[in-house]
């Protein structure tokens, strides 16, 4: 069944002349929705709602709008079923994925419910007699969302939750390879009583995207996706002083030392590199392993690797889905055949792969005897490929994850509590794994990276608030 969804404005459905469609990249003979495709007039009239709406909410009691959030969460965990068969739909994940994203979803929501009743002031004391200093914190007005299409529904509620806890009001832009999550979130506000003009959805591309960095009633960006549109949108925002965060891109490396548990540095390095297909910016693309361990795990994850069944995400014996696309299919493997041509070895995968429904379906690819300063080292690729690199020692491994110009996630496997330390110490990212998946984040946790991967204040858990509120001081004085 194809679905017909439209922008979520004011409280209303808009539909829009032009069109476009989202196929299912595990059988794209399925067009799974139609949606509209906004520009410049649809974010006017969103902000201006938004911008409408903004003095009632902010103005709402803290426990209001916290049950509002709490209502929405609990729809989204109650529902998660449907709407995480939906989401694999949508975007080629697995259906067990999908489902645990909703949940996740859900629970964000739930965890900001209770942080919407957090917000703290200060109050200090003056050095003047008589007077009074108080800090608080105010929301910031109308915020805009630009969201990627990996996460269809956990990075929409990760930052439309805490904007709307925090008293702001809110436009999302969704990406248009994953339109049907944002529906599904927008119609779960209209559900929970959100008032009209509170969140609104506009589908669009870069038209629709710059208008919404530069619209001067915007107060502030919160950007994930590729590293060139971030720096785009920094760079714009910055330009009329309006509030910008962005998560971007990751090459994370995942340190295996000698000293490792096989088994579980082979299962952390395939959740790592091959889960969601290896399209998580927290994907483990760079497995670095020191000469003792290399020949063993680099075999074990090969075998592993190879004997995952690539499939259609909705059928439950499938341990990996599709990609989101054809031109995301078209980059892995040309940079898998890239890193051959550069004199790396492919020990299993590297192709696309024809299955039963036509779609865009990659083998897991593990590619060994990489340097540092190969293309596939230093590029994201956003595929199901590891690039595995053999060091000599710990040294060597840290030095080694460090030659990056990202920072998001670093893991390292190992039993030494004095390297762990070390490495948690040492690396270069704005999140440390010992004997953890580089991927998968608990969703009451600061989440961001250093260097090109993020870019101004953290997302998630308390730290949400510093990036959702302004603080005012105030002087009295009687
Ligand atoms: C996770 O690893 O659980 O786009 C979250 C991404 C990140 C989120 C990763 N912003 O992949």
């Amino acid at each position: 069944m194809t679905l017909t969804l439209s922008h979520f404005i004011d409280g209303a459905r808009i539909g829009g002349a032009e069109m476009s469609e989202r196929r299912n990249p595990s059988d794209t003979q399925e067009v799974v929705a139609r949606f509209p495709i906004g520009g410049a007039a649809e974010i006017g009239q969103a902000v201006e709602a938004a911008r409408r709406a903004f003095p009632a909410w902010r103005a709402l009691t803290a426990e209001a709008r916290s049950d509002y959030l709490d209502r929405v969460g609990r729809m989204l965990i109650e529902r998660s079923a449907d709407l995480g068969r939906l989401l694999s739909r949508e975007e080629g994940k697995l259906v067990s994925e999908g489902v645990a994203e909703t949940v996740r979803a859900g629970r964000v929501f739930r965890y900001f419910a209770g942080e919407a009743l957090r917000v703290h002031g200060r109050t200090l004391g003056s050095p003047r007699p008589g007077v009074d200093v108080e800090t608080y914190r105010e929301p910031l007005g109308v915020v805009g969302l630009i969201t990627p299409w990996n996460f269809p529904i956990a990075i929409p509620a990760w930052k439309s939750a805490p904007a709307l806890a925090f008293g702001n009001t809110v436009v999302l832009k969704p990406s248009g390879l994953s339109p049907v999550l944002a529906h599904e979130l927008a119609g779960l506000m209209e559900e929970a009583g959100l008032p009209r003009g509170v969140f609104n959805m506009v589908y669009g591309d870069a038209e629709a995207g710059s208008a919404l960095v530069d619209h001067p009633d915007v107060a502030a960006i919160s950007f994930t996706g590729s590293q060139a549109v971030g720096s785009h949108v920094a760079v714009r925002a910055a330009t009329r002083q309006a509030r910008v965060q962005l998560e971007m891109g990751g090459k994370n490396p995942l340190v295996v030392l000698d000293d490792a548990d096989l088994d579980r540095a082979v299962m952390l390095a395939l959740d790592g590199s091959f889960f969601a297909s290896g399209q998580r910016c927290t994907a483990s693309s760079r497995i670095i392993v020191t000469e003792g361990i290399h020949d063993a795990f680099a075999a074990e994850l090969a075998r592993r690797a190879g004997a995952l069944r690539v499939g259609h995400a909705l059928d439950p014996q499938s341990q990996m889905g599709p990609q989101v696309s054809e031109a995301q299919l078209e980059k892995s493997v040309a940079y898998s055949a890239g890193a051959a041509a550069e004199g790396a070895v492919i020990l299993c995968g590297g192709q696309a792969l024809q299955l039963a429904t036509p779609g865009h379906y990659m083998a897991p690819t593990l590619i060994a005897d990489t340097r540092p300063d190969m293309r596939i080292n230093c590029e994201e690729v956003f595929g199901p490929v590891a690039a595995l690199m053999r060091v000599r020692n710990f040294d060597e491994a840290l030095e080694v994850a460090n030659a990056t110009r990202f920072g998001l996630s670093a893991g390292i496997v190992t039993q030494s509590l004095s390297h762990a330390r070390r490495f948690r110490a040492g690396v270069r990212a704005g999140m440390v794994m010992v004997n953890l998946p580089t991927a998968g984040v608990d969703y009451n946790a600061p989440f961001g990276g250093v260097a090109s991967s993020s870019y101004g204040q953290r997302e998630q858990g308390y730290a949400a608030v510093e990036f959702y509120t302004q603080v005012k001081t105030a002087y009295v004085w009687s």
